[in-house]
């Protein structure tokens, strides 16, 4: 029988059988694997023999890890990366060449953003940024050398969300890959492939990792596509993730449900809050009704997550004084982390993003981005509370 979710987040992609009985899986903390004869090396080389050859081309535990995400987001197989940029990296190069064209959701991690410029620069390959509302927007998007349609949702960190069945059901019309950074929802809140899209991209440094000790990237999608990657950008580029990096993961997954339902109930709270404080202008949540996009949530996601962002009744200024009175809250970027997180999109993860752009985005100066901790929300919102009232 197929195991469900909150049983893969332990079990998945590894048996204790294989590993002296292990209970947990073991740290294959090795560069290189040995070879029985000289014979049996050229045929692993020749891919004519299973096993492990160097750590760049395949580490136990490193596999295990990709079975395990695979199973999560209910795709065929899993690829593991030294870092959710370098994911990111290798999935755009596989998938484009010289002249192509991306369609890119408005609103993306700015790193992302300056890959797509850098790409344009070096290789003039254009990217059309679009708020995919509908199939006719899409559409009218679409060229012949479009090679791929990339979105986040929710959007770092505006947490506009976009319909994953509508773009699927559009790209799929011209054989288009369509790529999905689920790292704000992470696989238990949200599975893109079972809306049709073809690849899933985390930034593994969040919630699956979950403890701010590691920074790591993982991709999903069809196994003939991702054995390509391995044997060419994976390979070459050599982007990849560490044995231990990989054990630090896995150890982090087995928590991943209980972890996000306390980060959605704890965001749950503090958002009602934030919507009743006199200096905060506007909140953005995808678990709240109120939410623009409510209806995108509640056909694709489980919950709402864990991360908040807000605009505040003031300037750039009055954002950084607010950062500077809190005294538990840390200021600082990432999030999925059990410490509750804030930072200034504007001048912090989207800075590189010009600032037309940014608008564009609709990143204001006035925006503020919560990763809400797993800590007592009562003792987040006194902090948080508190250094509203200095305004
Ligand atoms: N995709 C998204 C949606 C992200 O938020 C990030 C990092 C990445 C990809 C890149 O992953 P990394 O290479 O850092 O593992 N986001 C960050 C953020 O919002 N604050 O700090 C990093």
């Amino acid at each position: 029988m197929k195991q469900k979710f909150d049983t893969m987040v332990i079990h998945g992609g590894y048996d204790s059988k294989e590993h002296l009985g292990s209970l947990t899986t073991p740290l294959y903390q090795t560069s290189t694997f040995t070879f029985d004869s000289a014979e049996l090396g050229e045929l692993r080389f020749a891919g004519e023999e299973d096993g492990f050859i160097y750590s760049r081309l395949g580490n136990p535990t490193v596999k295990v890890l990709e079975e395990r995400i695979a199973q999560l987001e209910g795709g065929e197989a899993g690829l593991a990366f030294s870092s959710g940029m370098a994911a990111v990296s290798a999935i755009l190069v596989a998938l484009t060449k010289m002249n192509d064209h991306i369609i890119c959701s408005q609103g993306i991690y700015g790193c992302t953003f300056g890959l797509l410029s850098l790409m344009k620069e070096k290789y003039n390959i254009q990217t059309d940024f679009s708020e995919m509302r509908s199939e006719k927007e899409i559409r009218s998007l679409i060229k012949p050398e479009t090679a791929c349609i990339y979105m986040e949702t929710p959007i770092n960190p505006t947490m506009r969300l976009i319909d994953l069945e509508l773009v699927a059901r559009v790209a799929k019309e011209h054989n288009i890959p369509v790529i999905v950074d689920n790292t704000f929802s992470s696989p238990y809140l949200q599975q893109p492939l079972k809306h049709g899209c073809d690849l899933v991209i985390h930034s593994a440094t969040k919630y699956i990792g979950g403890h701010g000790d590691v920074v790591a990237g993982l991709v999903v999608g069809k196994k003939d596509f991702l054995s390509q990657v391995a044997i060419t950008t994976q390979k070459d580029i050599g982007g990849i993730l560490s044995p231990f990096d990989a054990w630090l993961l896995l150890r982090g997954l087995k928590t991943l449900s209980v972890r996000l339902d306390r980060h959605s109930s704890n965001a749950n709270k503090i958002v009602e809050r934030l919507k009743n404080h006199p200096n905060v202008a506007n909140v953005y949540y995808p678990g709240d009704a109120e939410h623009e996009d409510y209806y995108i949530t509640k056909k694709q996601m489980r919950q709402g997550g864990g991360l908040i962002s807000f605009e505040i009744k003031g300037n750039k200024k009055d954002a950084q004084k607010v950062l500077n009175a809190l005294q538990f809250v840390k200021i600082a970027v990432s999030l999925g982390d059990a410490e509750t997180l804030i930072q200034h999109p504007a001048s912090m993860t989207h800075a590189v993003v010009p600032e037309q752009a940014r608008h564009k985005m609709g990143i204001t100066d006035s925006l503020l981005r919560l990763s809400v901790g797993l800590e007592d929300w009562e003792d987040i919102w006194d902090d948080i509370e508190k250094a509203l009232n200095i305004l």
